[in-house]
């Protein structure tokens, strides 16, 4: 099965060894300056779990557990020519555009995240994916410092126009209740199955916007680094992924 019809069939894809180590080096460089530029300021400012408690430039997503944005030019790069972009052109379309892109880091300690997904199905009919994912492991990372896991072909399931036991809010924030036996319960639907790996620097994982994923818990004694590049399909506006509104920068926000 080929790339575009294993993300269509599973929703998800992984891609090993895919970019080269210049890119890698590079990546996880820019990263280390920024998380330090950002740590600097954050201090011991109070910051809550998710993005609305979460400051422009950090967001915690879950307890050690963070994600900073970082552009594609502050990475030294171009959305559209990186190497998973034929595979989201092919398909969210030629005009899909770039969302979001930064790293997420997981401290030595952190605990698995609840099963969540990034964005809501639109409509009951299931639908190509207006958004996907790429996460670009910048380092090895085995099992046990925890990639990211997939309940595989679960971006069907997770469709709550369809299964109106499914709430919307509780797929999309980190909610205790929410895992793969949840999006079959009461159906004749199976389990979904899931499926982690260890990954070596530079391999990457495409999903689709909608499966349900988690970050598993880093039980190393190393952070564990993760760039990510988001793609929308054109018309597609909806922003779950940061809803924050003050910076870490902005003086008159800091002083309210
Ligand atoms: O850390 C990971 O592997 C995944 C992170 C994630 O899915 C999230 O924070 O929304």
């Amino acid at each position: 099965m080929n790339s575009t019809a294993k993300l269509a069939a599973d929703g998800f894809v992984c891609l090993p060894d895919y970019c080269d180590d210049t890119f890698v080096t590079n990546a996880l460089d820019v990263s280390r300056r920024r998380i330090r530029e950002v740590m600097a300021a954050l201090g011991d400012k109070e910051i809550g779990i998710g993005s609305a408690a979460g400051y422009d430039e950090i967001v915690q997503r879950s307890p050690l557990r963070w994600d900073l944005p970082i552009s594609p030019a502050e990475f030294g790069t171009c959305a559209t020519q990186l190497p998973w972009w034929p595979l989201v052109a092919m398909v969210l379309g030629d005009d899909a555009e770039h969302s979001f892109s930064g790293i997420v880091f997981s401290d030595p300690g952190s605990s698995a995240q609840c099963w969540h997904i990034d964005s809501p199905h639109i409509d009951a009919a299931h639908q190509k994916p207006h958004a996907l994912n790429v996460l670009i492991a910048l380092h090895d990372i085995p099992l046990a410092m925890g990639p990211t896991e997939i309940a595989v072909a679960s971006h069907v399931l997770t469709n709550h126009h369809r299964n109106r036991t499914l709430v919307q809010d509780e797929l999309v924030y980190q909610h205790q209740g929410t895992s793969p036996e949840l999006l079959v319960k009461g159906t004749r639907d199976r389990v979904p199955e899931c499926w982690a790996s260890a990954l070596t620097a530079g391999s990457c994982l495409v999903f689709d916007d909608r499966i349900l994923h988690r970050g598993l818990a880093n039980n190393s004694s190393q952070r564990r680094y993760v760039a990510y590049f988001s793609y929308r399909r054109k018309a597609y506006l909806e922003n779950t992924h940061f809803e924050s509104q003050r910076s870490l920068f902005d003086g008159r926000m800091q002083a309210e």
